[in-house]
């Protein structure tokens, strides 16, 4: 198996489909141990192949979005003989790190950046009249991210030289949702658009026969001639549709932010992706290219379970099967969550539940299968899902906003100006507090206590166990609907079996926490020793302020 980028330019079509084997095969051998995000970088073993075939890191830049699918190009630019060692103690970062690599031009971990990112490259390199290109790898439901939207914007009119690779596999997650999914399914679904550009099939056609060939491979001589016939060239003004929306001229979103579209082409197809990104390599406009790609492809246990083989634990790697929970096994915080979230729903119709994404993680699913009609997801779009919970408030809801620590920091002024200083009753249960052993800095739950008990009208809450996180779910819907906005955190792992449950904690009150052992991660739970005794009537002076921060 190659070791470096330039490896990957000598090889000939046929070895390239060999490395996308042996690398396929490194992924779901070398996770099984330490787990990770499988399923996404077995989707993009070819398109980061065709990459690194193409372009040539570290002169040219690859901004990934999220970069939790950066594996692959972790083991081509030079880390495959540490790549066992991803997401553990001195071992390789699980998403891109600058300091780790010069190959990493950019780090990542919260979805949304990348284009940003990649358009202030641009800006950069137009300055310095350079030419080294940009890359930006974005996936589909990153693209249900404002923050994307605000790079589409601003794209046309910052530079002319700008290369976006769409992977589309139709999952955040979870199955994708709203309109944007619906679109792309439009896009590679509707015969009319899949159509790869004019332009590019007119550079293929000028190349001489036994460039094009060897271009696409021997064995790809048959998808060439099925690219020249499956073209299909309309009118970029086609005026309307059947349907009499605009025809794809002014339908087709990217065309319309200025960029060049070229697609949808299928992602497993080297040859393909090799000569469609040779070709926006030529471009001098923005292009972006739609690429079709299978999550989990080449491993039958991810293509069947792909929410859940997105990001996991240790497998067996012949099976893709997981260990058992073990009998007796406290439940996981999250679920403690979920179920609460059904009782509350049941017992009271005001109460609706939101995700930006994260059905499962949050297991706010437990409510969604429960209760459906009292459960949102509105895509990675954390800053939207508290305005949308702040608006549902105004009409007399009491929104519960589930988003993990580390992401409601995307939406920190919506929690100021839309929730606090309209002081609405809106509940946030923060997920996975605390730090993140496995997935590192840009996972950590640590500054939320910092930054929420500085606004107004908050009152923080830190369940220490099962128990007493159901009865500050009760409170917190009890105190909201007097009108107040709650936070409550979570940590991740397991929660712990407290003593019998209270319906409703007294504001104010805290308990004294002596830490006796902290293990981070998932899974390991942070003991107290007051998990030990009978609750002690003093108040820790942490406690007390956590709980009563704010104007109530
Ligand atoms: C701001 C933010 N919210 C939520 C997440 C959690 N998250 C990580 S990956 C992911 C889905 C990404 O889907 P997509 O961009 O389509 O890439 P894919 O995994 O399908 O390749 C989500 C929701 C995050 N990383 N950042």
């Amino acid at each position: 198996m190659v070791d470096h980028p330039s490896h990957v330019k000598k090889l000939t079509p046929e070895q390239l489909t060999e490395l996308a084997v042996d690398v396929r095969q490194e992924l779901i051998q070398g996770l099984a141990k330490s787990g990770g995000h499988l399923g996404p970088n077995l989707g993009v073993v070819e398109l980061s192949i065709a990459l690194h075939r193409v372009f040539e890191t570290p002169k040219d830049k690859f901004v990934w979005d999220v970069s939790h699918q950066v594996y692959v190009h972790k083991i081509l630019t030079g880390r495959k003989d540490r790549f066992r060692t991803i997401r553990t103690t001195d071992g390789l970062n699980g998403f891109a790190l600058r300091t780790e690599s010069e190959h990493d031009c950019y780090g990542a971990g919260h979805a949304g950046t990348a284009l940003s990112a990649a358009l202030g490259m641009c800006a950069a390199r137009d300055q310095k009249k350079t030419d080294e290109n940009v890359v930006c790898i974005f996936g589909d439901a990153a693209l249900t991210n404002g923050i994307s939207f605000e790079a589409l914007n601003n794209i046309k009119c910052t530079t002319k030289k700008f290369i976006g690779i769409l992977n589309d596999n139709e999952w955040s997650i979870a199955k994708n949702v709203g309109a944007i999914a619906e679109y792309l399914g439009k896009l590679t679904a509707s015969p009319r658009y899949n159509r790869l550009s004019r332009d590019f099939n007119n550079w293929l056609k000028r190349l001489p026969r036994g460039e094009q060939v060897a271009m696409l491979g021997a064995k790809a001589e048959e998808a060439l001639k099925g690219i020249a016939n499956s073209l299909v060239l309309e009118p970029a003004n086609n005026p309307v549709d059947a349907d009499g929306r605009g025809g794809h001229g002014s339908a087709l979103l990217f065309e319309e932010f200025g960029l060049r579209y070229l697609g949808p082409i299928d992602g497993h197809n080297i040859p393909l992706l090799v000569s469609t990104l040779e070709f926006a390599k030529t471009c001098n406009e923005p292009v972006v290219i739609h690429v079709l790609t299978q999550k989990g492809k080449g491993y039958e246990a991810a293509l069947k379970y792909p929410e859940k083989f997105h990001g996991l634990g240790a497998y067996d790697a012949a099976t893709g099967q997981t260990p058992p929970p073990k009998d007796g096994a406290a439940p996981m915080w999250q679920e403690v969550f979920g179920r609460t979230m059904v009782k509350l729903c049941q017992k009271d119709k005001s109460v609706v539940g939101i995700t930006a994404a994260m059905p499962s993680g949050t297991s706010l699913k437990i409510l969604e299968q429960a209760v459906p009609g009292q459960y949102y997801d509105v895509g990675i779009a954390e800053e939207h899902a508290v305005i949308f919970a702040a608006g549902m408030a105004t009409m007399g809801f009491h929104p519960v906003v589930a988003i993990y620590s580390t992401f409601l920091q995307r939406a920190y002024d919506c929690i100021h100006h839309d929730v606090c200083l309209q002081d609405l009753p809106v509940i946030f249960c923060m997920d996975r507090a605390g730090l993140s052993a496995n997935d590192g800095p840009t996972h950590h739950g640590l500054f939320d206590i910092s930054y929420l008990r500085c606004l107004p009208l908050i009152i923080g809450m830190a369940p220490a166990d099962e128990d007493e996180l159901q009865d500050m779910m009760f409170t917190a819907a009890a105190v909201a609907s007097g009108g107040h906005s709650l936070p409550a955190r979570q940590r991740r792992g397991c929660a712990h079996q407290g003593p019998a449950r209270r319906d409703r904690n007294r504001q104010g009150q805290g308990r004294l926490a002596v830490r006796e052992q902290a293990r981070c991660g998932e899974g390991g739970p942070v003991r107290t020793r007051a998990h030990a005794h009978a609750r002690p009537p003093g108040r820790s002076e942490t406690a007390r302020r956590w709980l009563r921060c704010g104007g109530h």
